[in-house]
């Protein structure tokens, strides 16, 4: 092997090596070969070196570490662009007069599947994943992807790769013809030693150079129209609102109508396009958020602790879906209930869970009974001697908490952790309610468990900081996404939840109807307004709440009596047949009620109010600003590290629509001076409700955003 020789650069990101005659280009831009700059300088001028190298045949490019190439580097989006454009690098490679073959494992996303169809041969090892993502970041495969994948695997398979997002095996992609060849091994040396036997064998038989661009994968012009207008009108429904997908849709149809030139012209078009978009902005910010959420400061000073045997005390929904959450993860599971018949109820539920995937298809019979027999019931506490972490997830009350945590405290073995899933109780009370203040936390769970990706990991003061490491490791085994949180009332969503909460009742008060709110609020991107997700939940859990606050609210602040109304009438939501929504037709059938309405409008009369209207744009700014100014307040108070840690909180709890990044990222993106200017005039009417956060006024008073506060960790 000749002496590696380097690319541009001073720690160039591209190496070259000499094999007889093959040129070897190894992207080592860790962590994940993104195409930054100067990735992509490097590998034009490797293509270059080749190509004017008489000594060259051919031509290998692989990746060094865990992966092929990770895409384009997304920290560039939003700068000025640098040359050259990866669509530029792809047309070059593909261009190559000699044969050139791409060797990948690992991830080959994006641009980096773009790099990989612009050679002319490819093989894969069978650990890599390959995908064109992009959509999920507001964009579109931009360098290429929509114009050569339908030429190579026809329109069909080519939509769904891009309009889905989702990771191709290797053996899915060899049946689709995105591939050559699948090849034995699974790391960068397999990918380098298969490439060069490939290639070896293509050059041994004269193989000429062949361009996807010249693929005949759309020669079936009617199932090409046919996909075409099936994507039109599945994205329709499915992507309301979004920009990138129907980009998509468009960028392929004119691979299938126009010359590839053209096609590619109109795809740097729509890709610029996406590229302005504040969906693009706000997808990045949710990427970047959900990986920086798992960096809390413990656990990079502190060790986590073993994690092999777990305990959930508690079998009721909350119990039973940590359960699943736990043997899911592949952990054994011991179950504490009161009694046998509790513990019987409890197994119930979890075994439902796991019924119902097999009545569906999802799972064998004999694969649950095989999870089922990690799980183990006991009504002794003493069972729990074993266990490394214990869940506590029993009725809502502190003193039912803290007599739980008293025999945590007398059988659990030291070291044990353990963890409180409440909602909204004083954690540092319970923590001081035992001798072992330092191995308590919280994990609030969000129902249902074992569905939900939020997890709020609460941080009491007293805590060991291996207790923190440690739940952020469970969080990882049991593929959550963990918030570090802080101890108050509702921690950062439930507390968040609550403010805007109120501002919609004020809205419905002052002449809204829960009809309209809801539909505003969906109007923005949520999925459900808060009047749907009441009668989900069950009006009854809101109306405890407010009954048990009710000596400490503060006796200035408005109270809206409306929902408490419809609670006294039994009218607790979906389960009842009735709340705000009436449903005739079962749970999914909620229709408006005009004797809500009646009821609305008593409420309003007995408080003097004479309801006014409010457009959408009025519902959705009073309900945002209510939940940024709560957002800026609790990053204020610590109870948030940051304001990326409330975006993702919302993000993957509340179902704060994703491609506006979350509640701060989208006060960013709307300016907070406008924000605290709408904050001011609604406090025109409730100065008290609407308080400006002290954050809000001084990051505006120093022109500052909240994104300037997330590197702060
Ligand atoms: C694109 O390609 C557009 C083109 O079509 C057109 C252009 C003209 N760039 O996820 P991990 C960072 S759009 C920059 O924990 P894993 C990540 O932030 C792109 N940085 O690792 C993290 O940083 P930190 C299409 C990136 O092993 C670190 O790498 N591609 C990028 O669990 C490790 O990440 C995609 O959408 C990037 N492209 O998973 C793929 N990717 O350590 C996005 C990652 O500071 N990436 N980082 O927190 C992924 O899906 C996963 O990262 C991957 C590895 C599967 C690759």
């Amino acid at each position: 092997m000749s002496k590696p020789s380097t690319a541009a650069g001073e720690t160039p990101p591209v190496h070259l090596a000499r094999e007889g005659a093959i040129l070897v280009v190894t992207i080592d831009n860790p962590p994940v070969n993104a195409l930054g700059v100067a990735v992509r300088r490097g590998l034009m001028s490797a293509i270059e070196e080749g190509e004017a190298d008489a000594g060259v045949a051919a031509i290998l490019v692989t990746g060094a570490g865990r992966n092929f190439i990770g895409g384009a580097d997304i920290r560039e989006f939003g700068k000025p662009p640098q040359s050259p454009l990866l669509t530029e690098l792809c047309n070059r490679i593909e261009a190559c007069s000699k044969p050139v073959l791409a060797a990948l494992h690992g991830a080959a996303l994006g641009g980096g599947l773009e790099v990989a169809l612009a050679a002319h041969y490819r093989v894969a090892l069978g650990n890599a994943r390959l995908g064109l993502p992009e959509v999920q970041l507001g964009l579109l495969p931009g360098a290429g992807g929509t114009q050569r994948t339908p030429r190579l695997i026809g329109a069909q398979a080519a939509l769904d790769m891009m309009l889905t997002g989702r990771h191709l095996g290797a053996k899915e992609a060899l049946s689709l013809g995105l591939v050559d060849q699948l090849v034995e091994g699974d790391s960068a040396d397999h990918a380098r030693a298969a490439g060069l036997r490939e290639l070896q064998a293509l050059l041994d038989k004269h193989a000429p150079v062949r361009r996807s661009r010249d693929g005949k994968g759309l020669a079936d012009t009617a199932a090409t129209q046919a996909a075409i207008a099936a994507a039109r009108a599945e994205a329709g429904k499915k992507s309301r609102g979004l920009f990138s997908p129907h980009k998509i849709i468009d960028a392929v149809e004119a691979a299938t109508t126009l010359p590839f030139e053209e096609g590619l012209a109109l795809e740097r078009q729509f890709f610029l396009q996406c590229l302005d978009s504040p969906q693009r902005a706000g997808l990045i910010h949710a990427f970047f958020a959900e990986r920086e959420v798992q960096k809390a400061p413990e656990t990079r000073n502190a060790q986590p602790r073993r994690i092999e045997q777990i305990g959930v005390v508690g079998g009721g929904t909350m119990g039973a879906g940590i359960a699943v959450a736990v043997l899911d993860a592949g952990l054994p599971v011991t179950m504490i209930e009161r009694d046998d018949e509790a513990l019987a109820r409890g197994r119930g539920h979890v075994e439902k869970t796991y019924d119902a995937q097999v009545a569906k298809g999802r799972l064998t019979q004999e694969a649950r009974d095989a999870v089922l027999a990690r799980l183990h019931g006991s009504t002794r506490y003493e069972d729990l001697s074993a266990a490394d972490v214990v869940i506590e997830a029993v009725f809502e009350d502190l003193n039912v908490k803290q007599a739980v945590f008293a025999e945590l405290d007398r059988v659990c073995k030291p070291g044990a952790v353990l963890a409180t899933n409440t909602s909204y109780l004083d954690i540092d009370a319970i923590a001081a309610s035992i001798s072992r203040p330092a191995d308590v936390i919280g994990l609030h769970f969000f129902s249902p468990a074992n569905v939900m990706k939020l997890l709020e990991i609460v941080v009491p003061r007293q805590v060991a900081s291996e207790v923190v490491a440690t739940a952020f490791e469970l969080a990882k085994r049991l593929r959550k996404v963990p918030v570090r949180a802080g101890v108050c009332d509702g921690f950062i969503g439930n507390r968040i939840l609550a403010v805007y909460r109120q501002a919609a009742d004020y809205l419905m008060e002052d002449g809204a109807s829960p009809y309209e709110i809801d539909a505003a609020v969906r109007d923005f991107g949520f999925a459900m307004g808060p009047y749907q997700v009441v009668d989900l939940a069950g009006g009854d859990i809101g109306w405890a709440t407010r009954k048990r606050r009710a000596a400490t609210r503060d006796p200035r602040a408005r109270y809206v009596h409306i929902a408490d109304r419809l609670c006294e009438r039994g009218w607790f939501g979906q389960k009842s047949g009735r709340g705000f929504y009436r449903y005739p037709d079962g749970p999914r059938s909620g229709a408006p009620d005009p004797e809500v309405l009646a009821l609305i409008d008593e409420e309003r009369a007995r408080a003097g109010i004479t309801p006014r209207s409010f457009s959408k744009e009025d519902i959705q700014r009073r309900y945002l600003a209510a939940m940024i100014n709560e957002g800026a307040n609790v990053v204020h108070q610590r109870i948030a590290l940051r304001p990326l840690d409330v975006d993702v909180t919302f993000l993957y709890g509340y179902g704060f629509p994703r491609h506006r990044g979350g509640p701060m990222k989208y006060a960013d993106m709307v300016g907070l001076p406008n924000v605290l200017a709408d904050i001011r005039a609604f406090a025109a009417e409730d100065p008290l409700f609407w308080t400006p956060s002290p954050l809000l006024v001084e990051l505006v008073e120093r022109g500052a955003n909240f994104e300037s506060l997330n590197q702060a960790g």
